[in-house]
This record gives C-alpha cells, structure tokens and sequence, in this order.
C-alpha cells in the first residue's frame, strides 16, 4: 500500500499531466533512448534515474535533482520495440515520480528530462522496471500417498515458485520455479505418506533487464498424504463377478485366497478367528480371506438348539469383526453336510441369512455361502437350485449385491450340471470343492470345460489330501489343481486351519490357535505346502 501523500501526489501529478498535455506535450524521444542524443547550448544536465520501487498496482522511479530545473517530463514505454510516451510530470521540489497507471507483473521503461522555461534538459538514463505481479492465490490441493498436486490461479507475470514445508518445519523450501507465466499447477512427486505438508505459491515478474520482482505469497495450504492400502480389502475393494470372474472394485480379476476354519463350534478350533490369529494368515501367510465353516447339524452345529444357534451366530460375527477389521475378506459358511439336502434346513437358512445380510449389508468384505455340499440324492435341479433361489432372495432384500457363493451336488463337485441353469443373479458363484489325493483329472476337465463354457466357479473348499480329510498327503495333485486355478484366474480355499489329528490340518496338534506365530514352527506338511503356495502365488 502507498501512504496517503503519495497517493495524492499522484493524483495531483496526474490531473497536472492531463492539463499539461493538453497546452504542451513534451517531446518524446524520437529514437531509442539507449543511443545518443546529442542537445546543442544546454545548461539543464541530464537527470539519472537511480532506483525504483514497485508494488502490483503502482511504480515510483527515483532520480538525482538537476539544478536550474523547474520540474521533470515523465516518459514510459512496455519495451524497446514499443514508443515512448509522455506520461506526466514532477514538480521541481520532487526527484521521484509515482506511476500508478500500470498494469501488474507487467514491464515498464522510464526515462526523464528536466526542463525550464527556457529549454527542455537531455533525457536521463533508461530504468527498466517491472510491477509486482498480484499475489497468487492457491485453489486446491490433492495427494496421494507420495506426491501432492498444487493448483493455483495464473497471473500476470513471468513464473511462479513454489515453497514448500512439512508439518513441523520452521523454515520453507522452494521446490519449484517455472518461468511460465501459463503454468497453473505442480506436482510434487517423492514425498513419504502419511505426512503433512504445507505449500505456498508465489509469482514473479521479470524487468527488460531481467529483473525479478516477486507478488506476495498465496494462501497457505496444508495436506496429509495417504497411507498406502495395506489390506487386501483397501486395495481390492467391492467384489463382484464378472464373466467366469470375481473381480475387484477396478474390474480387475481377483482371487480369494485363503483358510477355512474347521467347525467353530468344535473344541477350540474357533480360536483361529482372533485377530492375532487372522492378522498372521493375513500377514505372514499373505491370505486375503477367512471361511467361517459354521456347521448346521454335526456338533453343536447351528440346527441342533436356541442355545448352539446363539453361540454359533456369535462366534460368526466375532469373526467377520476381526476379519473386517484386519481388511480381510470373509465367508459365512452354512455348512451343510450330515444333513445332505440343504432344503431340510430351509427356514433356519433363510431367518439366518437374513440376519447376516441385514447386519452387513454395508460390509463389502462379507461373502455368503448358502450351503456348503450338498450331497446324496438330492442334486441341482431336483432341490439345491430352489433352495439358493430362496436364501438368494432373503438375502438381496437386505444387500443387493454380496457375492454368494452356492453350493453344487455331490459335496459341491456337480458344477456341470449348474450350465445353463444358473440362478438370476449377477454376484452369484458356484462351489467346486476338491480333495487333491481324491478328485483329480475327471474334475479338473469338468472344471475347465464349465469354465469355457463361462460359469464362474470358486473353489470355496479344498485339501491337499483325502476326501476324509485325513491320509493322502498329496503335494503333486495339489500342486496340478492350484497351477490349474491360478491360471483361470479362480480362488480357493484350504480347509482347515485347525489343529485336528488329521491330515487337513494345518497347525500340528496342540497349537494355540488363538495365537498362531508367523512362520513354518506350528504347522503340518499340508500346512507348510499351503503356506507356500499362497506366499509364492
Ligand atoms: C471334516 C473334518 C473332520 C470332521 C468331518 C465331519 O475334517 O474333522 O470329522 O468333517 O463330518 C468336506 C467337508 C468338511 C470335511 C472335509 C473332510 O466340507 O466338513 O471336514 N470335507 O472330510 N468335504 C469334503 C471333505
């Protein structure tokens, strides 16, 4: 801001200027002011300009007093292509003139002369000026996890710099200056995530000369840069199916994979569901999904009384809350198995279900799994289809677009007989279950012609043994059905993370499964197999 004296100065020297031109406009300089020119018989000397000052909205050239003078012509010009111009005049008392007609960041020449009324002075020296450019005003900001993008209004000027300073910084940084008076933003790439930053931006305006001088600084703006998504479900997000497909919030082909717990309701093999437990299979096991295997009939399975269904249904949600807490993925098992039909346990399915939907219909991590295997005379078209329409429309009236996962005949090997049969539903996918050391080529040929033929199969249960579960540990078979799977693109899951005397299993007996430790220490051949298998793929 100018004081109020040279405002009125100004104002004064202006009115003055108009009055004057119009009853004597002072030569201008023909030529260049940078070449010579020679006056004949004067005694005004020439004046020199010795500094100036500008703010955005005025600029004031200052010069030495030349004696005899009773004021001086004022003259401008934008650059050297352009004319000089007689833009006012100061009286004799003054040796500076205030220019408040000019526009920011934009460049000025001035010289001067003295006169009186007996002749006009030689021109002074040519200064080259600039005003400051109007302060830049920062308009948005965003980050990602390590760069952070700065958005501001352009002026006129030459450039911009950019300053910049973390949280707790006492100083700033310039981190960028851009001589281009167009450019409207910056990225600044290589910052750590999860941190704050603070930036302000300045512009700059250069002088014939090239001088700078620099608009105030903008607005302050802060950002914290993201935290990079660690969990399976902050980088994969919503599932759904796409084609043969589950695919992930970007429509990119996902797999599940992971471990199935053995029956919560058995001993203590629930234990596995704590989050110390979970956060392991997640983290050293590099799983991305848990399986609550929750029996209907055998052990104290959900069907068996009020007082089993109570602590089976809280033993599930104490799961997903672990699992959803850790970002995992999780299924809901009804696992059928004792009871072969799934029809039998028809309305317990659906009031289940429709528990479940309605309590996580907002949880995108939570998968159904409407009936386990079915089995023994009861087949797709003959009862296991009529049922998933019916637990699928119990659970669409809460949460329109869960992946379910429906079981098939013959303990969930009777994909086949899904072809052209398929429930009316998009998020929809069919069970495949295999025993590597049991169900070999025949089923992997089923498998891949389903696959062609484009019904989208999961494998929600599998082992690396015996159809028992128990005997015929079989390291090659298992191999030849994961490679098969991973290169459909098709999830799976092991069954069980559990610490059963049975082959299955992949902890060795007497593990505690609340706490299981990273590493090979705790588990069973099946158990280091799998381990493996999901680290490597
Ligand atoms: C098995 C358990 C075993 C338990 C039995 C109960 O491993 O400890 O005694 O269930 O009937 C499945 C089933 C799964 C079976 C598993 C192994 O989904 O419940 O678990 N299996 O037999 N289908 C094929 C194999």
């Amino acid at each position: 801001m100018k004081n109020l004296k040279e405002k009125l100065a100004a104002v004064i020297m202006a009115a003055a200027a108009v009055v004057t031109s119009y009853c004597y406009a002072p030569a201008a300089p023909a030529v260049s002011a940078d070449s010579n020119v020679t006056f004949s018989a004067v005694s005004l000397t020439s004046p020199v300009i010795s500094s100036y000052s500008a703010t955005d909205n005025a600029i004031k050239i200052n010069w030495s007093k030349v004696s005899g003078a009773s004021g001086y012509y004022v003259f401008r010009r934008n650059n050297a292509s352009s004319s000089w111009r007689w833009i006012g005049t100061s009286a004799a008392a003054n040796n500076y003139y205030v220019d408040f007609n000019i526009s920011a960041g934009t460049p000025y020449q001035y010289l001067i002369r003295a006169y009186n009324s007996s002749e006009n002075g030689p021109f002074s020296n040519v200064i080259s000026t600039t005003a400051k450019p109007k302060n830049a005003v920062i308009t948005g900001i965003t980050a990602s996890t390590n760069a952070v993008k700065v958005t501001w209004n352009t002026q006129t000027c030459a450039g911009y710099q950019v300053y910049m300073k973390k949280v707790n910084d006492a100083s700033w940084t310039r981190i960028c200056t851009t001589e281009n008076p167009n450019q409207s933003y910056f990225v600044k790439t290589g910052l750590s995530s999860g941190t704050g930053y603070y930036f302000a931006v300045r512009a700059y305006s250069r002088s014939a000369t090239r001088a700078i001088q620099f608009g105030g600084f903008s607005n302050c703006r802060g950002i914290t840069t993201s935290v990079p998504a660690t969990t399976p479900y902050q980088q994969h997000g919503k599932l759904s199916v796409s084609g043969t497909h589950i695919v992930d919030k970007n429509g990119k082909i996902f797999q599940i994979k992971g471990m199935s717990t053995h029956g919560i309701m058995w001993e203590d093999y629930r234990n596995i569901l704590s989050y110390n437990s979970q956060k392991v299979l997640r983290d050293d096991w590099k799983c991305n999904t848990t399986r609550i295997a929750m029996y209907t009939e055998e052990w104290g399975g959900y069907t068996t009384g009020s007082t089993y269904a109570a602590q089976a249904k809280a033993r599930v949600k104490a799961g997903v809350d672990n699992a959803t807490a850790l970002g995992m993925y999780v299924v809901i098992d009804w696992h059928i198995l004792n009871d072969q039909d799934p029809r039998k346990h028809q309305s317990e399915a659906i009031a289940f279900f429709s528990e479940m939907a309605s309590l996580y219909r907002n949880r995108d991590n939570v998968i159904y799994e409407i009936c386990n295997e079915p089995n023994g005379s009861v087949n797709w078209t003959t009862g296991i289809k009529s049922y998933c329409q019916a637990v699928v429309a119990a659970i669409r009236r809460y949460d329109s677009d869960a992946i379910i996962i429906c079981g098939t005949g013959t303990w969930s090997q009777d994909i086949d007989k899904v072809l052209g049969n398929r429930i009316n539903d998009k998020n929809c996918v069919y069970a495949l279950h295999f025993y590597a050391n049991t169900h070999t080529d025949y089923l992997r040929n089923r498998l891949q012609s389903c696959y062609n033929s484009g019904l989208p199969v999961l494998v929600s249960e599998f082992g690396t043994c015996d159809s028992s579960g128990n005997g015929g540990f079989n390291t090659y078979q298992s191999t030849v059905w994961l490679n098969l799977l991973d290169k459909l693109g098709l999830g799976y899951i092991n069954w069980s993370a559990a610490s059963k005397s049975e082959t299955a299993s992949a902890f060795l007996p007497g593990t505690d499964l609340r706490n299981i430790k990273a590493g090979e220490s705790q588990l069973t051949a099946s158990g280091k197999f799998v381990r493996n298998w999901y680290r490597t793929h």
